[in-house]
């Protein structure tokens, strides 16, 4: 048993999809909390326009009845309100009629640092809005509608998911930056308490949760970076220094003191607190735009500028706390399977009861 995630759908097109299957019968879901984190991931200091256009909120067309999922497929859809503005250039089938509204010139001076040079060439696209409209970070709002999903199953398990920026210093920089008609980038960190020991593998690289979790954060939009607990300081730290010592005391079984690996060790997660970050590079849509070459004539040129945010950091603490949550909960569908909530949590606590461990909360 496990959970899988398929999702559809372009920035500027008619909605996005997501298809979550896997899940239990029997849980119960609750509209406003996914709406809520849809909410959220819109709230980031420095976003664009567009975001007072959108006012996401989720609708669910199969796989829930009066509010509880049937196991069968779940099927969330999340509207582009500005598709409306854009209904002649990214309509499905060939339109007819004068051209009108936004979409309609062929774009061929492509971004550096977006999909759109890469996309034209591997597919071999005249206009590169044909690339980055899948490419855009518009799709992370139907992966916070799936992680919003995944955190409600965590949380019968006692398990909670919280990302934030690290950092305190975001306002600042983004004002710089738009004083600049620059972007910024950052640096979010996603924590899980509650996770027992024993999610993942070392049998496999691929069942690995550190390689899962490093899979999921690299995949979303503008990542370049992650790391789990410590990382990269680990490697200039001494070895006496970057283990987490194995204790016991009656009240909480087995434990740490410190928690370097972050929660996880040889690929399974050990009973710490879970941490991951991840590492957002500048958004590639700048105000003063960068030296490109036009795909059409070969002349050189500038990329082309389009309405965009100056720092989508905010936003992406809350899409990498949806995406650790979703891989958290498939590896506990791994773990503990069942067609029914019932049995899921009968099979957690049956577990628990054979080990020495008692949660932790963040
Ligand atoms: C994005 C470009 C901008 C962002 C978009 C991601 O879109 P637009 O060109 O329509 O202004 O606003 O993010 C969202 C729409 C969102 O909801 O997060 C990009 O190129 O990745």
């Amino acid at each position: 048993m496990t959970l899988e995630l398929i999702t559809a759908g372009e920035s500027h097109g008619p909605a996005l999809v997501a298809i979550v299957t896997g899940l239990p019968a029997g849980l119960v879901l609750d509209r406003a909390a996914i709406d809520a984190d849809l909410h959220r991931r819109q709230q980031g200091y420095g976003r664009s326009p567009r975001q007072r256009i959108e006012q996401d909120e989720v609708e669910v067309i199969a796989g829930l009845r009066h509010g509880r999922t049937l196991g069968t497929p779940l099927a969330l859809v999340v509207r582009n309100r500005d598709h409306a503005n854009w209904e002649w250039g990214m309509r499905p089938w060939p339109p007819e009629g004068e051209p009108s509204g936004k979409g309609t010139k062929t774009m061929t001076l492509p971004r550096p640092g977006h999909a759109d040079l890469a996309g034209a060439l591997k597919y071999g696209l005249a206009d590169v809005r044909d690339a980055l409209e899948r490419a855009s970070a518009r799709h992370t709002a139907v992966i916070v509608a799936a992680g919003a999903v995944a955190k409600a199953l965590l949380m019968e398990i006692g398990v909670d998911v919280g990302g934030r920026v690290v950092g305190d210093d975001l306002e600042r920089r983004v004002d710089e930056a738009r004083a600049e008609r620059d972007t910024v980038g950052g640096v979010v960190e996603v924590r899980a308490g509650g996770v027992p020991p024993g999610l993942g593998s070392y049998a496999t690289k691929e069942d690995r949760l550190d390689a899962r979790l490093a899979a999921t954060l690299m995949g979303t939009q503008a990542v370049k970076g992650v790391e789990i607990g410590e990382g990269f300081a680990l490697a200039d730290t001494l070895g006496s220094n970057a283990h987490d010592e194995i204790h016991r005391d009656e009240g909480r079984g087995l434990y740490r003191e410190t928690n370097r690996a972050g929660g996880i060790e040889a690929g399974v997660s050990n009973g710490e607190e879970i941490v991951v970050r991840a590492a957002m590079k500048p958004l590639p849509t700048l105000m003063q735009p960068l030296a490109s070459v036009d795909l059409e004539t070969r002349e050189p040129g500038e990329a082309l500028v389009e309405r965009s945010d100056t720092a989508a950091v905010e936003a992406l603490a809350v899409v990498a706390e949806g995406c650790v949550a979703f891989e958290l909960a498939r590896a506990a569908r791994e773990k503990f399977g069942g067609d029914s909530l019932a049995d899921f949590l009968a099979a957690h606590r049956t577990y628990l009861e054979r080990i020495d461990w008692q949660p932790r909360t963040r």
